[in-house]
């Protein structure tokens, strides 16, 4: 008897996280404070020096290499440029392109698709950028 109360209780807390976990997810989405579209825009105006709406290696490496050397730290968290290539340059042409339809629209699920990566990523290149 003992036992099956036993039982009871953890099917009732594991039904209770489960509905928890439900119900938060999409606010925990929502509820970052960086938007992949804004990190985007930001990094369309701050990174891309010649403006043509794609992210070049040597435009980014060049972003990263002028970081002051307390954000470094971010950067190894999102990974480095050949990590930021391999998850967001989807046709693998060595640009990661901005423009509608292009990779940052086709790499959703592994380009900066978590709120830590987008707000190290936002905190290291454009921490007032809001777009
Ligand atoms: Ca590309």
């Amino acid at each position: 008897m003992r036992r099956d109360k036993g039982y009871l209780f953890l099917a009732t807390v594991l039904a209770c996280l489960a509905a928890w976990h439900h119900s938060s997810l999409p606010s925990a989405l929502d509820s970052c404070p960086v938007s992949r579209p804004s990190v985007i825009a930001c990094a369309s105006r701050h990174l891309d020096a010649n403006r043509d709406r794609r992210l070049s290696r040597a435009e980014l490496q060049g972003a990263v290499d002028a970081l002051p050397w307390h954000k470094r730290g971010a950067v190894k968290v999102i990974g480095g440029v050949a990590a930021i290539f391999a998850k967001c340059d989807a046709d693998g042409d060595g640009y990661i392109d901005m423009r509608r339809g292009g990779d940052m629209d086709k790499t959703t699920e592994t380009c900066l698709a978590r709120c830590y990566k987008r707000t190290a990523f936002q905190g290291a290149f454009f921490p007032d950028c809001n777009l």
